[in-house]
C-alpha cells in the first residue's frame, strides 16, 4: 500500500522529525525530562500519525531503520544542547520487534559512541505487552540495554496485565501511567484506586512513577494527593520540535 513504500523512503527523503515533550517534577520545579516522538510529513500523503505508521513499520520490519534514525537524532541533539551546558534526559519509544532484533543492542552502542552520547541521559520506553511476548529474550535484551547504563520505563501503564512479580524479574527503573486512568480521574472512583495502587507498588519496588495525558489543574492535585510528583500532558506542553522547545520550558514555570 502507499503508506508502505513512502516509509521505506521516508529516511532518505528526511520525511521524520522529532518533537519533544516535557515530564515536568513537581518537587524540584524543572523538567526532568523529554519524551521524543516521531512525526512523518510525506511529500504525497502529507502528515501521518505514528499512531498509524508505527504499526505498519513494525509488520513490514522497518521500525529498525526508523528507530536508528530517531535515535541518532536524539542523540545528537543531547549532545547539542550538552555543549550549551543543558543536561536534559531523553525517552524513547522502542517496539518489541526491535528488542527482536538480534543486532539491537549492539546498534544501540553504536548510535552512541557515533555520537558520543552518554547512556545515562537516556530512558528506553516500553510497553507491557514486551514483557510478555518472549520472557527470556526480554529479559536478556533489558539486562544488556540496563547495563550499558540506559533506564527502562514502562509505557502505557495498567491497560496491561503485569503482575507484581512479573515487574520485579525486569529492571525496570520507572512506570508511565496510562493516560486513561488520569482522564477522568477526578470522577472516577475505580481510576483514582489503579493510581493509588500503582503509586503503592512503585514504593516497594523502587520504581518512580509519571503520570501521562495530564490535561488538567484538578488531575494534578489528585494525582499529587496520591503522592505522584512527576507529570507529563498538554496541560504543561504538548510535544513541539526542538526549536520551540526551550521557549516552552521557560513558559511552563
Ligand atoms: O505522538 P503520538 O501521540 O501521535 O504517538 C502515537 C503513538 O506512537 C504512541 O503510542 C507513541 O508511543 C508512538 N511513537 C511515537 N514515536 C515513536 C517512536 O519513535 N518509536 C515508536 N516505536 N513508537 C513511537
Ligand atoms: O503511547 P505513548 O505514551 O508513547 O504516547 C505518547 C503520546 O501521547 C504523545 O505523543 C502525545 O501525542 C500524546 N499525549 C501527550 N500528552 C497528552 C495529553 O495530555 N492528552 C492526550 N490526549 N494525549 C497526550
Ligand atoms: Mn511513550
Ligand atoms: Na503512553
Amino acid at each position: 500500500i502507499a503508506i508502505q513504500s513512502q516509509l521505506y523512503q521516508a529516511v532518505d527523503k528526511d520525511e521524520f522529525t522529532v518533537y519533544y515533550q516535557p515530564q515536568v517534577n513537581l518537587n524540584t520545579k524543572e523538567v526532568e525530562g523529554l519524551e521524543a516522538l516521531i512525526r512523518w510529513n510525506n511529500q504525497e500523503l502529507g502528515f501521518i500519525s505514528p499512531g498509524e505508521f508505527i504499526p505498519i513499520a513494525e509488520e513490514s520490519g522497518w521500525i529498525s531503520t526508523i528507530s536508528n534514525w530517531m535515535m541518532e537524532e536524539v542523540f545528537k541533539d543531547i549532545v547539542g544542547w550538552e555543549a550549551e551546558g543543558i543536561n536534559l534526559h531523553v525517552a524513547i519509544n522502542i517496539s518489541y520487534r526491535q528488542i527482536e532484533e538480534s543486532d539491537f543492542v549492539e546498534n544501540v552502542m553504536y548510535l552512541l559512541n557515533k555520537t558520543g552520547c552518554l547512556a545515562d541521559n537516556i530512558t528506553f520506553e516500553i510497553t507491557e505487552s514486551i514483557l510478555m511476548e518472549d520472557l527470556d529474550l526480554a529479559l536478556k535484551v533489558l539486562t544488556e540495554i540496563k547495563a550499558l547504563g540506559i533506564r527502562i520505563s514502562i509505557d502505557d501503564f495498567g491497560i496491561g496485565y503485569s503482575s507484581l512479580s512479573y515487574l520485579k524479574k525486569f529492571p525496570i527503573d520507572s512506570l508511565k501511567i496510562d493516560r486513561a486512568f488520569v482522564k477522568n480521574i477526578q470522577e472516577d472512583k475505580n481510576d483514582m484506586a489503579i493510581v493509588q495502587a500503582i503509586m503503592e507498588m512503585s514504593k516497594s519496588l523502587e520504581m518512580t512513577v509519571i503520570a501521562e495525558g495530564v490535561e488538567t489543574v484538578q488531575q494534578i492535585h489528585i494525582l499529587k494527593e496520591l503522592g505522584c510528583t512527576a507529570f507529563q500532558g498538554f496541560w504543561f506542553s504538548r510535544p513541539v520540535p526542538k526549536s520551540e522547545l526551550a521557549i516552552n520550558i521557560t513558559h511552563i514555570y
